[in-house]
C-alpha cells in the first residue's frame, strides 16, 4: 500500500497540467497557500504547465507578496475548461462548493469527464470532502504551514523565490500571530523560526498587511456600539445595510465591513463582559441585497461554533466558523442565528 506521500508524489510526477485553487472570499493564508504550491512546483517541474487561480479577489491588499502577479482571478469552471487539467489541487478548501460560487457543479462534470486527479490540502473541520479527493489535513493552524511541511519536509522539493515571507504570512494571518493553542506548536514555531532565518520579518509584514481607512474605523465605531451582552453567555454585535454611511462605494464598504467584523471577533468576541464566545453579523454585500454573513469565535474548550455554523450552511473550525444567511433585514438573520443557538441547546 503506497503512502498518502507516495499517492501526491506519483499523481504530481504524473500530471503535466496541474491548476491550483482555494475558497471563495479568499483570506490571506488561502492566497499564500495558492502561491505556495503553484510556485514551488512551478520550480521543481518547470516543464509542467501550471495554474494558480482563485474565483474571487481577497479582501485585504496583499499585492505585496512575490509572485502575486502570476495569480488570476476568474470563474473557476471557466479556468477549468480552458486548462484541461490533470489535477487539481484545492488548498485551504476541501470541497468546489468552497472554491466556487458560480458553479461548483459544472467543474465536477467536466473533472469527472476529464478524469481529473483530485488534491484537498487543508486545515477545517472536516466537512464534505470532495469524492476520489486525496485528502491531507493534520489540523494545523494554517494551510501554509500544512504545505510547507507536505512540500519540503515530506517530498523535499526546492524552495521558490519568496517562499519565507509567503508563508509566514498565512501562518501569521491564521494564527492572529500566535493568540491561541495549537497543537502543533513545535512545528509552527520551528517553521516560523526557519522562515524568519531565511529573511522573513512578523514586523514588517503585519506593517503592511494590518493598515485601517477612515471608512474601515467608521464601521468599527459602528460594532462597538452595537455590541450586546446576550444575556445567555455570549456577546452579539450586527452593523446594518446603511453603515458605515450612504457616501462610499460599494467596494470600499465590503472592505470595511470585513474589517470592523474581523476587529470585533478578534478583540471582542469572546472577551466582552464575562462571556468566552460570540458572534458578529454584517451585510456580505458582494453575494447581494440580502445576505448577510455570521463570524462566531469561541475560547479553546468552549462552545464548538463550527457546529452553530454548520445548522446555518456554514462551517470552519471549533473555535472560529462563519455561515452565510438569507435575509431581509438583519434583525431577521440575528433571530435566525439565535433560533441556531436556542436548538443546538435542547
Ligand atoms: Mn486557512
Amino acid at each position: 500500500m503506497e503512502s498518502q506521500i507516495e499517492q501526491l508524489k506519483s499523481l504530481v510526477d504524473n500530471a503535466n497540467k496541474i491548476l491550483i485553487t482555494s475558497h471563495i472570499s479568499p483570506d490571506p493564508d488561502a492566497v499564500a497557500s495558492v502561491l505556495l504550491a503553484g510556485t514551488t512546483l512551478q520550480a521543481n517541474f518547470p516543464n509542467k504547465k501550471i495554474k494558480m487561480v482563485l474565483e474571487e479577489k481577497p479582501s485585504k491588499n496583499i499585492s505585496f507578496l512575490d509572485n502575486y502577479s502570476v495569480l488570476e482571478f476568474k470563474s473557476l469552471p471557466q479556468a477549468v475548461q480552458e486548462l484541461h487539467p490533470d489535477l487539481l489541487i484545492m488548498v485551504d478548501a476541501m470541497n468546489f462548493e468552497r472554491c466556487s460560487r458560480s458553479d461548483a457543479g459544472s467543474i465536477r462534470t467536466i473533472v469527472n469527464q476529464l478524469s481529473s486527479k483530485i488534491v484537498a490540502i487543508d486545515h477545517h473541520e472536516e466537512l464534505d470532502v470532495e469524492e476520489g479527493a486525496l485528502y491531507f489535513n493534520k489540523k494545523n493552524p494554517a494551510t501554509a504551514q500544512e504545505l510547507y511541511e507536505l512540500l519540503f519536509f515530506d517530498l523535499k522539493l526546492n524552495k521558490p523565490t519568496g517562499y519565507a515571507q509567503t508563508t509566514l504570512l498565512g501562518i501569521i494571518s491564521d494564527t492572529a500571530r500566535h493568540k491561541y493553542d495549537n497543537h502543533r506548536h513545535r512545528e509552527t514555531f520551528k517553521i516560523v523560526s526557519e522562515l524568519i532565518d531565511a529573511g522573513a520579518s512578523i514586523e514588517q509584514l503585519e506593517n503592511k498587511t494590518e493598515r485601517y481607512s477612515a471608512g474601515q474605523l467608521r464601521a468599527i465605531s459602528a460594532v462597538t456600539a452595537n455590541i450586546k451582552d446576550s444575556g445567555k453567555g455570549y456577546t452579539y454585535s450586527f452593523i446594518d445595510k446603511d453603515s458605515p454611511d450612504h457616501s462610499m462605494s460599494q467596494e470600499s464598504k465590503v472592505s470595511a465591513l470585513k474589517a470592523a467584523a474581523e476587529i470585533f471577533t478578534s478583540q471582542f468576541a469572546r472577551n466582552f463582559e464575562n462571556n468566552n464566545w460570540g458572534f458578529i453579523i454584517y451585510p456580505e454585500l458582494a453575494s447581494g441585497p440580502n445576505v448577510y454573513s455570521v463570524s462566531f469565535r469561541s475560547v479553546t474548550g468552549g462552545i464548538d461554533v463550527a457546529a452553530l455554523a454548520h445548522k446555518l450552511g456554514g462551517g470552519g473550525h471549533k473555535q472560529a466558523a462563519g455561515a452565510k444567511i438569507q435575509a431581509n433585514s438583519v434583525q431577521e438573520a440575528l433571530q435566525k442565528v439565535q433560533d441556531a443557538i436556542q436548538q443546538s441547546k435542547n
